[in-house]
Parts: C-alpha cells; sequence; structure tokens
C-alpha cells in the first residue's frame, strides 16, 4: 500500500537521519528524494517551500510539505505507529547530542 509521503533529505544531515531511521522502525514504505544527487528534487523542494533546508516530508494527500525533523517524527507515529509513541531517540534532538557530546569532551579535557 503506498503511503503517498515522500522524504526530501541527504545522506549526511542527522536530522534527516532522525526522520529516516523512524521510518525504518515503523517500516513505512517512502519515497526517498536525495536533493544532494537529485537536481530536480531540490528544484521541487525550493519551488514548494522556499527554502534547501531539509528533512521535509511531502504528503500526497492534502500537498502538505512539512519541514522540522521533530514534527515529522510525531506526525509519522500518530499517523501510522498504532498508539506507538516516538522512542526516545526519536525524540531528541540531534543538536543537544552533539552540544552534550561537546560539553562532556571539555569536562574530560579540564579534569584530566
Ligand atoms: N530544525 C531543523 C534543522 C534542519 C537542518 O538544519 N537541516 C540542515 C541539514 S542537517 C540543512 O538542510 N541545511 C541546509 C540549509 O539550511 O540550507 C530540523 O530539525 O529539521
Amino acid at each position: 500500500m503506498s503511503t503517498g509521503l515522500s522524504l526530501y533529505h541527504f545522506d549526511s544531515c542527522p536530522y534527516c537521519a532522525r526522520v529516516r531511521r523512524a521510518l525504518r522502525d515503523l517500516e513505512l514504505d517512502v519515497e526517498l528524494e536525495d536533493i544532494h544527487r537529485d537536481p530536480s528534487a531540490q528544484a521541487d523542494l525550493v519551488a514548494a517551500t522556499g527554502r534547501q533546508t531539509v528533512p521535509v516530508l511531502h504528503v500526497a494527500d492534502g500537498d502538505v510539505w512539512m519541514p522540522e525533523s521533530g514534527d515529522i517524527v510525531r506526525f509519522l507515529y500518530e499517523r501510522f505507529g498504532e498508539g506507538r509513541k516516538p522512542p526516545l531517540w526519536a525524540r531528541v534532538n540531534p543538536q543537544w547530542v552533539l552540544i552534550g557530546a561537546v560539553i562532556l569532551f571539555a569536562i574530560f579535557l579540564a579534569v584530566r
């Protein structure tokens, strides 16, 4: 069954990885549009959203373009999770993981 979903993303984007992991967890069949490999996907994204920032989920039903990895993950679990809540790893913003790692590294350097 087609979900009518397309994810605009690129490989090395940590916010995109968060969404791709949720897609795998929910076993959803989603069209992946890599904006670094496919100039026409990038052009479609810019035409629709006015921005090049990814991830963006396109929902064919209603022609909705949804940015923000946190909003996308919440939407996917609400629509397809059959009552499941997003797991912890899906709720944590990758930016906070990076900041936490930098702080821990700074503490390590200070006390060693
Ligand atoms: N708050 C956004 C951050 C998205 C973001 O910063 N994406 C980066 C790649 S990881 C991007 O598209 N940067 C390109 C740009 O801003 O033009 C989210 O959670 O989805």
